[in-house]
């Protein structure tokens, strides 16, 4: 087995040798229109959704190369509800309203974060290839109320790869779900974005204390290089 360790701040990734394709997943989180194209929850809310979607490129770069490697899962995330809006608690819609795009509502391309609706789906460029497991979560988090854990689990997935938007919000609390249950994380500054660039550079910068409390973080430029032994 080859070992090939990632450039990474504040250590080489992983911590425990080299990356192997079969216990490695490249999670890819959130990337709906909804985030980060025109008319979605994010560019209803008012912030600037280059800051969001300068991460498409890069992850489909990314994508591209991991979709060759054999053994390598690729896993993406949706945020959204039922379009009963049943599992929408009331406390995330009251504040969804005050930002001026409640959960739920009709907008000018559908209903805003609602499962189905065509805003909720994936950016064309990111669409999952069949067979790559897709992860519908109510949350911030992609752990919570999802079977993402039974199915790492069940494949002997030890090292998650993490990109998507937004940094400070899904990315990070996922990042935290995962180091907490014992996965090694290494975060992509370029594959994720915010909607305030303070906020993601803070909360990059969050993963390298205390010795990486929550992993590392790296770039898509240094994940290629690496990925070239495979
Ligand atoms: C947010 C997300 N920011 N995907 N969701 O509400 O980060």
């Amino acid at each position: 087995m080859r070992s090939v360790q990632i450039e990474a701040r504040p250590y080489k990734w992983p911590y425990d040798g080299g990356i192997v394709p079969e216990r490695t997943a490249l999670l890819v989180i959130d990337m709906q229109t909804d985030f980060c194209g025109p008319g979605g929850y994010v560019a209803r809310m008012g912030y600037d959704i280059s800051l969001t979607a300068r991460a498409i490129k890069p992850i489909r770069r990314l994508l591209d190369r991991v979709r060759r490697i054999k053994g390598f899962t690729v896993i993406h995330t949706r945020e959204g509800h039922r379009p009963d809006l049943s599992d929408l608690p009331e406390n995330k819609r009251w504040r969804s309203r005050l930002a001026g795009a409640e959960i739920g509502s009709q907008g000018p391309m559908g209903r805003i974060l609602v499962r189905g609706e065509p805003r909720w789906e994936i950016v064309e460029e990111l669409k999952p290839l069949e067979g790559e497991i897709v992860i519908d979560k109510p949350g911030k988090g992609s752990f919570y109320a999802t079977d993402l854990d039974i199915i790492l689990r069940s494949r002997g997935i030890t090292h998650l790869i993490l990109t998507g938007i937004t940094t400070d919000v899904c990315v990070h609390t996922t990042m935290r779900e995962a180091n907490d249950r014992g996965y090694e994380c290494l975060i992509l500054e370029d594959c994720t974005g915010a909607t305030d660039e303070g906020n993601h550079l803070a909360a990059l910068k969050m993963v390298t204390m205390q010795g990486g409390v929550f992993g590392c973080v790296s770039s898509s430029e240094h994940v290629l290089k690496a990925l070239e032994a495979f």
